[in-house]
């Protein structure tokens, strides 16, 4: 397996396509601190999409993916998860024994079992069946979220986590899809998110893409 190397040192390298999911794990990555580099993966293209390396690390052909020398790992969250945890120095994750570890754990899955599935229900028109689907509903969603935020400013409290980079990108796609309701709790946390410097080179770096 080819690896990417900076001066002989494995470097962490991101598949990444503008405008997609993929922002999350390039926001977590500017968090970090963590030296990087992006391969920009063409989503509606063949192309790139048939980069082998790529093929290998998200074997759904998804963006985003990421190689950490011989580590593989694909899904935003996991990705998230993944970096927190190999990077713990930089504090974006409470340590595995520490209290608040099951409820960092249950907001890091949050966007993809609950907040994701709801949003598609959503758009979707779906029937919706609170008791045996496993998001809820959209709307038993949006209250939990608001519930999770009540004390703040993050969802660990004063602690800004990966938790935040998933669940802040998902709720600003909430809002941009215009499926926000009024919620001033949620509304204020995705203003925080925005304003973080490492968010900010983020975007500034999808919009170079664009
Ligand atoms: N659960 C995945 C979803 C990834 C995903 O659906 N990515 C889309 C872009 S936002 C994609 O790569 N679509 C191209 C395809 O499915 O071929 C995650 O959060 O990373």
């Amino acid at each position: 397996m080819k690896l990417y190397r900076i001066k002989g040192k494995v470097v962490i390298t991101l598949f990444w396509c503008p405008r997609t999911r993929a922002a999350r794990a390039l926001w977590m990555l500017e968090e970090l601190g963590q030296p990087f580099e992006v391969q920009q993966i063409d989503i509606r293209g063949d192309a790139s999409k048939n980069n082998p390396m790529f093929r290998v690390a998200s074997p759904m052909g998804k963006v985003p993916a990421l190689m950490d020398g011989d580590v593989l790992v694909s899904d935003s969250a996991a990705i998230c998860l993944y970096l927190a945890d190999r990077y713990a120095d930089a504090g974006l994750a409470p340590a595995v024994d520490a209290l608040g570890r099951g409820r960092f754990l249950y907001w890091m899955m949050f966007t993809p079992a609950v907040l994701e599935p709801a949003m598609a229900e959503k758009f979707g028109g779906w029937e919706t069946n609170k008791f045996a689907h496993g998001w809820g509903d959209f709307d038993s969603m949006i209250k939990t979220l608001e519930g999770g935020l009540k004390q703040g400013p993050w969802l660990m409290g004063e602690q800004f986590t990966a938790a935040d980079v998933v669940v802040g990108s998902s709720a600003n796609f909430l809002k941009m899809f215009n499926i926000l309701p009024e919620s001033p709790v949620i509304e204020t946390y995705i203003e925080r998110c925005l304003a973080r410097p490492a968010y900010q080179r983020t975007m500034a770096r999808e919009d170079a893409a664009d």
